[in-house]
């Protein structure tokens, strides 16, 4: 990634206020070492997403990248693309990490095209799509927005199109989301963050990441016109799905 990524310290020190967390600047020059350590097993769920995505890419055609930050999904996916044609569409609403985006693609050589863009995936035009990916994005999408969006997502689908779809989840039983929140935090901690650290950028998320449940991504994909959905990886409160349109 970007040779300017550096080490996440931004909640280090104590915050008054303390603001709702944003895909700014600071957190965009911190990003790949702050989603490496904070969300557990992010590399594995990256690279098989992308090897995923190879499976499913269909010649000439579309693979969108929902919320790219700094194009992770996307690199995974263009390296394991080998049908022709195919084209990936990078979209992020954070000027910052479009940029970082852009400089990532620019600087990997694999063939695929990528056109990075800078717009909010709640309005932007998705077609001909064999693969679109939401590595961890649609947790920041309000709740309300979500059903409209993965239906705009399967119309733009190609038949035998995937939505590969990553999230932390909540678990309506108390005791399996202590459990697992408990367990995200011990991953944290190994990972050098402090109880401030952790404290502070829970709070920080609390408004802005809204995990549903497992099933009610099931529902809500099926509601959207998805045939099948198949979980196909957990670690901890953190899963990835692949929904078959
Ligand atoms: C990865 N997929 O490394 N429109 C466009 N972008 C959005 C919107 C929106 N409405 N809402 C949030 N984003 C990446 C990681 S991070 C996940 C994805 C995380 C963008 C936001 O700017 C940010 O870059 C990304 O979604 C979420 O594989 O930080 O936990």
């Amino acid at each position: 990634m970007t040779s300017s990524s550096r080490k996440d310290t931004l909640y280090a020190s104590p915050q008054y206020p303390l603001a709702d967390f944003a895909f700014d600047e600071r957190v965009a020059g911190v990003f790949p070492d702050m989603i490496r350590r904070s969300v557990p097993a992010y590399g594995s769920v990256t690279g098989l997403l992308g090897l995923v995505a190879g499976e499913y890419a269909q010649p000439h055609s579309r693979l969108y990248d929902l919320g790219c930050s700094l194009g992770a999904a996307t690199l995974a996916m263009r390296r394991r693309i080998t049908q022709p044609g195919c084209r990936i569409i990078a979209i992020d609403n954070s000027p910052a990490m479009v940029e970082g985006c852009r400089e990532n693609i620019a600087a990997d050589n694999a063939p695929t095209p990528v056109d990075v863009v800078c717009a909010d995936i709640r309005d932007c035009a998705l077609e001909g799509a064999s693969v679109v990916t939401m590595n961890f994005t649609l947790q920041f999408v309000t709740p309300e927005e979500r059903l409209p969006l993965l239906r705009r997502i399967r119309a733009g689908l190609l038949p035998g199109g995937v939505l590969l779809l990553a999230e932390k989840l909540r678990f309506t039983d108390t005791a399996e989301q202590a459990t697992l929140e408990g367990l995200h935090f011990a991953f944290k901690r190994a990972n050098g963050y402090s109880e401030l650290e952790i404290s502070q950028k829970r709070a920080a998320l609390e408004r802005v990441l809204l995990p549903d449940t497992l099933e009610a991504h099931r529902a809500r994909l099926q509601a959207a016109g998805f045939s099948q959905i198949i979980p196909w990886f957990q670690a901890f409160n953190f899963a990835a799905l692949l929904a078959i349109r």
